[in-house]
């Protein structure tokens, strides 16, 4: 049946490729739908207004912490009639776990044509670190019917990242499948206002990774000296400038984490003025903490 269908795809796509010229024309050819992660809010972590998950890892004890997610189709013309998204960790200290559909996790699937558990195809392939989640129909005709406003109100599948206790400060990341051939992410959606249809493997910015930084200090007090200050921000700038040189930053794997304030996975000048910046408004009486004070002046 999953051949027959993948033939049937395969045709449509040929008989379509005449028109996408047409399509094209008509402006939107630049548009294709978009995958993401959304770590769900929670006391044993922190969230960054980029969405990376910041984690202050205690390798003092044996508690364990877990990350809880949803991935997530942006689809704003709704196009969308075909999904698989794929997604791994290469970490052994993470392990992908609990993957749940969203009827179970929040009661309702993102699409109306997919309305009982059962029609949700979810897949775990344990020894491998990797989970699957497809929406698919025998013959696709038509985009899928999005169930709420968009196509992000609801969740295509959520799981748990779970952190072991005894994970290294260091910057990670759990990533959508773009690269292997055979096993990648793939959305099928309309093309243009006619029947037109495309095949399209998300990767890059259309399919961003979950980053999850683990250290051992709170987010900015890079020497872990209790306090954010100029003396973190000064660290921050000579690794910055160390790494334009094409040297080793010169932080540890929890300094580099610490430093890393906006959570782009790499330190930057911009890290450093941040820090500078919120120094400077404690130091004017500023009381609030410093993801909280990221999150307000975005
Ligand atoms: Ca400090
Ligand atoms: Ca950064």
């Amino acid at each position: 049946m999953k051949k027959i269908a993948a033939a049937l795809t395969a045709a449509m796509l040929a008989l379509s490729s005449g028109t996408m010229f047409t399509a094209s024309a008509e402006g939107d050819s630049d548009y294709s739908p978009s995958l993401y992660f959304k770590a769900y809010d929670s006391e044993n972590y922190q969230i960054l207004p980029n969405g990376t998950v910041y984690v202050r890892i205690d390798n003092t004890n044996d508690s364990v912490t877990s990350i809880n997610a949803g991935v997530y189709i942006k689809d704003d013309m709704k196009q969308a009639g075909h999904i698989i998204a794929k997604w791994k960790c290469e970490s052994e200290y993470i392990t992908l776990d609990s993957l749940t559909d969203p009827i179970t996790a929040c009661g309702q699937s993102p699409y109306t044509e997919f309305k009982k558990v059962a029609d949700i195809r979810l897949d775990a392939d344990t020894e491998n670190n990797i989970q699957s989640v497809s929406y698919a129909l025998g013959m696709w005709l038509d985009p899928f019917t999005v169930a709420g406003n968009a196509s992000d109100d609801y969740p295509l599948a959520v799981f748990d990242a779970v952190i072991n206790a005894d994970t290294p400060a260091g910057m990670y990341t759990i990533d959508f499948m773009t690269e292997e051939t055979s096993n990648l992410c793939d959305i099928l959606y309309k093309y243009g206002a006619d029947i037109a249809s495309k095949e399209f493997f998300p990767s890059g910015d259309q399919a961003p990774s979950l980053r999850i930084n683990m250290s051992d200090r709170m987010l900015g007090d890079v020497n872990n000296d209790g306090v954010v200050d100029a003396v973190d921000a000064t660290l921050t700038l000579r690794a910055y400038t160390r790494i334009l040189s094409n040297m080793d930053s010169g932080l540890t794997l929890a300094e580099a984490a610490a430093a890393d304030v906006d959570g782009d996975g790499a330190i930057t000048g911009i890290d450093a003025t941040l820090i500078l910046r919120y120094y400077t408004y404690v130091l004017s009486y500023g009381d609030i903490d410093f993801i909280t004070y990221l999150k307000t002046n975005k």
